[in-house]
């Protein structure tokens, strides 16, 4: 995404471009430091979101993932021990595994909103691929080319209202911050 862009947002409710990868960072950082009890490493946030700054959250928060996962301990896998609350959605309560689940799933849900954000801006997005899903490095190296994207190619298809309206309707609904 050009730098210009990183404060776009398809509607007012919802986090701009720059937010949304600072949100996916700040997951990260917040959920494996919960499971592992390991502090990260991490620049202070900046009072206006640039584009310099996700890049180097996003890079440091999937660095400290790489870091932390192999140390994790079968207890800190299989304990329940989380509560889980989405602004008032309680669900039941989670072991460590579960939240590394829910964690992985939540950065494609950001993802796939910010490629929302690109079609909009008639920008192409990375392709998806499944083969090396489950690669973290694979999976940084994604976020990288969404948040790095200088393209203007012109996306293929227009993009229907319709996708507008849905990328606007989850917006904060996982309980995170920022
Ligand atoms: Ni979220």
């Amino acid at each position: 995404m050009p730098a210009a862009y990183y404060d776009f947002k398809a509607t007012p409710e919802e986090r701009s471009f720059g937010e949304q990868m600072v949100h996916i960072a700040a997951s990260l950082f917040e959920r494996f430091s919960q499971i592992s009890g390991i502090a990260p490493v991490k620049s202070a946030v900046p009072k206006t979101i640039t584009k310099e700054f996700p890049i180097e959250w996003l890079n440091q928060s999937f660095d400290y993932v790489i870091q932390v996962l192999p140390k994790l301990t079968e207890d800190q896998l299989s304990k329940t021990r989380f509560k889980v609350d989405f602004e008032g959605r309680p669900g039941p309560e989670i072991n460590g595994r579960d939240m590394i689940m829910n964690i992985f799933v939540h950065v494609a849900h950001h993802r796939a909103q910010c490629e929302v954000y690109l079609l909009l801006k008639g920008i192409t997005p990375p392709e998806y691929t499944f083969s090396d899903a489950y690669s973290s490095r694979s999976v940084r190296a994604g976020s990288m080319r969404i948040a790095r994207s200088e393209g203007c190619q012109q996306a293929r298809r227009a993009t229907p209202p319709t996708i507008r309206k849905a990328a606007t309707s989850v917006s904060g609904s996982c309980g995170l911050t920022p």
